[in-house]
């Protein structure tokens, strides 16, 4: 059986790889640091590509390999990937050379797909971020999104429907009617809560479908700690490149707002922690609105309040849903978890739509 140093061997790499250890927070992919001799810090980053959820890996890694290029070609910082030794942009193993803690996803005993990444040197991510740092935030998030707006080759829709939340409602509609492990009945409160926002909540779906509102390539996953940053507060690098797919703005506008904005962690179990700070979002806004100046539409800017509310409201739907049915897709570290998630994330929701006219307000002045 391989370990995870051998893994690694399986890459264009040299030197002398010392040491493996887990790294990150993410609740999809297994991340890694690498050691090699002759350096104190990390060299590389070692990922396990979940591929209950990334179904297409080739498709997954062509997507990050035109957007890296596209970037990289701009003189911009990107993750900088190394092929296999035969080549290849992923390494497939036959068996984890570590269990996987905490994660249910039992259909893919067996096979598992790696890939292998520079680790950039003197970055540092947070959880959280000061107002100042939103500025950058914004900025850089608004300018990745310039960046790519010319890119022309198609990026394929690697998880289908990613951020479309009608399609979100639909599968916790079919979640409660399955109800596999019983769990409705103690849900019904925040079931009824949302569904009582459906209207107003999927309006960026019909200004698609009635051609107002249009997709561009967006980040999808811009969660705080997705940037790095150096100790000056600038950003270094957006990583989890995974989800980077045709999306509206408010993906990224709303992501990011959801994390950062939040007083409070994504699973706090303690609901007083949160609220939705207003600081973070007039300069996060500030910065966003300029990095995208050269394209950002009318309707695009008059609904990044929607947006704010929309990503603390789909989050609830997603993680509702994946407790619904059993914890199958983000990683637990407890059984309760994904519904102490589902609270938190509808309390950050109604904290946002408590300031939703002061959002619109802050906009219609710029
Ligand atoms: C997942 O893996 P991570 O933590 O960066 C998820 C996001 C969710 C997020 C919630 C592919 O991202 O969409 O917003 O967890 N990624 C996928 O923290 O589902
Ligand atoms: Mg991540």
């Amino acid at each position: 059986m391989e370990n995870l140093k051998d893994i690694v061997l399986r890459f264009e790499i040299t030197g002398k790889v010392t040491d493996v250890k887990p790294m990150g927070e993410g609740l999809i992919n297994d991340t890694y640091k690498v050691f090699v001799e002759g350096f104190d810090k990390p060299k590389y980053v070692l990922q396990r590509i979940n591929n209950a959820i990334f179904q297409d890996v080739d498709m997954l890694m062509d997507n990050i390999n035109k957007v890296t290029h596209h970037i990289r070609n701009k003189g911009k910082n990107t993750l900088r990937f190394y092929p296999t030794k035969s080549n290849k942009s992923y390494y497939l193993s036959e068996i984890s050379p570590l269990p996987t803690v905490g994660r249910n996803d039992t259909k893919i005993d067996g096979e598992k797909y790696w890939r292998l990444m520079d680790f950039v040197p003197d970055s540092i991510t947070y959880q959280a971020v000061t107002p100042e740092y939103s500025y950058i935030a914004g900025k850089s998030f608004g300018e990745f999104e310039s960046l790519l707006a010319d890119l022309n080759e198609p990026l394929g829709e690697i998880i289908p429907d990613f951020h479309n939340i009608e399609f979100r409602l639909k599968q916790l509609r079919d979640a409660v009617a399955e109800d596999r492990v019983g769990r409705v009945k103690e849900v019904q409160y925040y079931l009824d809560e949302i569904f009582k926002r459906e209207e107003k909540m999927t309006i960026g779906e019909r200004l698609f479908r009635e051609g107002k509102l249009p997709k561009r390539v967006c980040h999808c996953d811009t969660k705080v700690n997705n940037m790095l940053f150096d100790k000056d507060g600038n950003v270094l690098c957006i990583i989890d490149l995974d989800t980077v797919m045709p999306s509206f703005v408010f993906s990224d506008y709303g992501d990011f707002l959801r994390t950062a904005a939040n007083t409070g962690l994504e699973d706090d179990p303690n609901l007083d922690n949160i609220d939705f700070n207003m600081e973070i979002f007039k300069v996060f806004t500030r910065g966003y609105l300029e990095g995208t100046k050269g394209f950002l539409l009318p309707i695009e800017k008059e609904n990044l309040p929607y947006a704010a509310l929309l990503f603390p409201y789909m989050q609830t739907v997603r993680f509702l849903a994946d407790y619904i049915n059993g914890d199958t897709y983000y990683k637990i570290k407890y059984p309760e978890h994904n519904l102490v998630r589902t609270k938190a994330q509808w309390r950050l929701f109604e904290r946002a739509e408590a300031k939703e006219k002061e959002m619109m307000v802050f906009l219609d002045k710029r």
